[in-house]
């Protein structure tokens, strides 16, 4: 099996036309790049929180296709930020030299801009993440006086061939009962980190559950349903589904319905890969995805009272890719207004300083962000033409050439 093959993803399948969904062209990141100091701009990333080992790390895995540290105990404990991004497929711009001195366009940057003193910026082979990941997590502990959890971030930047442009946040999982010799000050910590990653109003939440918790005693439930009631951004992960008697996976399901009214398209159980999977049957994350959709059609008679949609990571993802939608069309019209204030104060600019030659290299640079924005909008997102409308200025600015 090629790197290829094993590092293929759900969002690949669904996003590469599998399912007749167009790939989405996700401009957040380089909308951000553009507006840097604009804190306000709602730009939407998606967030993973639950209790601990509940299989938040694992979930990320299956939709992402990255290998990420899991296991039993505490294994997630600083935030990682895995921004997946997609190369293009024939020209990459930049390689990587491998130990045996080959080069490779896909590949992994780790940032650590906290690091007092060593790397700050490293790269490694799509292979390597795991491995990465837990190289960096070390470090932010020792830089944190040696706790369990810090909270600096790790930001991994994955560089890779088919893949949608995404931003999914892992964070330590909310502590339960502390034990005797644990770090103390943990929960709390655990708890503030999650508040402060999930509490802007454009965050997706990815609530993981285990299929036998009792969601009325789950922490993360109180903590999404405090900001979300209305469940608009929340998605409920339930994981595990395996070690559980569907009978009562039904009736959970009910329960989340009839109890608390969580909508029908928000609610998932999904299958990960096992202790087991991982460590006796040396698992992919290829065949991970295969055993998921076994899994789902060996039991489709049993589970038949909850509907297709609500089952699978496929499906999961699919419904991220929705929301993603919904926020973007929410934030184009403050984007334009920005881009529009931006254009006027360079037209300023541009009267007070005479044709000065720099100001005219910043006025078409912007015009050429602009109007790649905007055809990349319009031609992205399986969505109807008038999805994205432009501010009328800027569609006679951006009349298509030769019109
Ligand atoms: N059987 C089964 N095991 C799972 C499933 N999901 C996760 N696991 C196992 O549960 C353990 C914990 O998984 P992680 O993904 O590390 O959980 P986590 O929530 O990220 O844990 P922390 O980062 O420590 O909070 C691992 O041994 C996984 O293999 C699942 O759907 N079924
Ligand atoms: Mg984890």
């Amino acid at each position: 099996m090629t790197n290829n093959d094993l590092q293929k993803t759900v969002l690949e399948e669904i996003f590469s036309g599998k399912k007749g969904a167009q790939k989405m062209i996700n401009l957040f990141d380089e909308i951000r790049s553009k507006f840097p100091l604009d804190k306000d701009l709602k730009i939407p990333s998606i967030v993973v929180i639950g209790d601990q080992s509940h299989g938040k790390s694992s979930l990320l895995e299956l939709i992402s296709g990255i290998e990420l540290p899991k296991g039993e105990g505490m294994v997630t404990r600083v935030p990682l930020e895995l921004r997946l991004r997609n190369i293009d497929e024939k020209k990459s711009e930049e390689q990587i030299q491998t130990e045996d001195e080959m080069s490779v366009d896909e590949y992994v940057e780790i940032e650590a801009s906290w690091l007092e003193s060593g790397e700050k910026k490293k790269k490694f082979l799509l292979n390597e993440t795991e491995k990465a990941v837990k190289e960096y997590t070390q470090k932010a502990i020792d830089e944190d006086d040696k706790r369990s959890v810090a909270e600096k971030p790790i930001i991994m930047t994955v560089f890779k061939k088919n893949t949608l442009d995404l931003t999914l946040i892992d964070l330590p999982g909310i502590i339960r009962n502390p034990g005797v010799f644990d770090d103390p000050s943990a929960p709390d910590l655990i708890k503030k980190m999650i508040n402060h990653y999930v509490s802007r109003e454009e965050v997706i939440i990815l609530n993981v559950l285990q299929c036998g918790d009792d969601p009325q005693t789950c922490e993360s439930m109180r903590i999404s349903y405090q900001l979300d009631k209305a469940w608009a951004r929340t998605l409920l992960v339930y994981t595990k589904i395996d070690k559980e008697e569907i009978s009562s996976v039904i009736s959970k399901y009910k329960g989340l319905i009839t109890s608390y009214q969580v909508p029908t398209e928000n609610i998932f159980f999904v299958r990960n890969r096992s202790h087991d999977d991982l460590h006796k049957a040396k698992m992919t994350l290829r065949k991970a995805q295969d055993q998921e959709s076994w899994y789902f059609e060996k039991n489709k008679t049993q589970l038949e009272e909850i509907p297709n949609q609500c089952l699978g990571s496929v499906n999961l993802a699919g419904r991220l890719h929705q929301l993603l939608k919904g926020a973007l069309k929410k934030l184009l019209p403050d984007i334009t207004q920005r881009l529009e204030t931006k254009e006027k104060q360079l037209q300023k600019r541009k009267k007070e300083l005479g044709d000065e030659l720099e100001e005219k290299d910043k006025q078409s640079q912007l015009r050429r962000f602009l109007e790649e924005i905007f055809d990349r909008l319009n031609r992205s997102i399986n969505t109807e033409s008038n999805d994205f409308t432009l501010a009328p200025t800027y569609k006679i600015f951006f009349k298509k050439k030769g019109t």
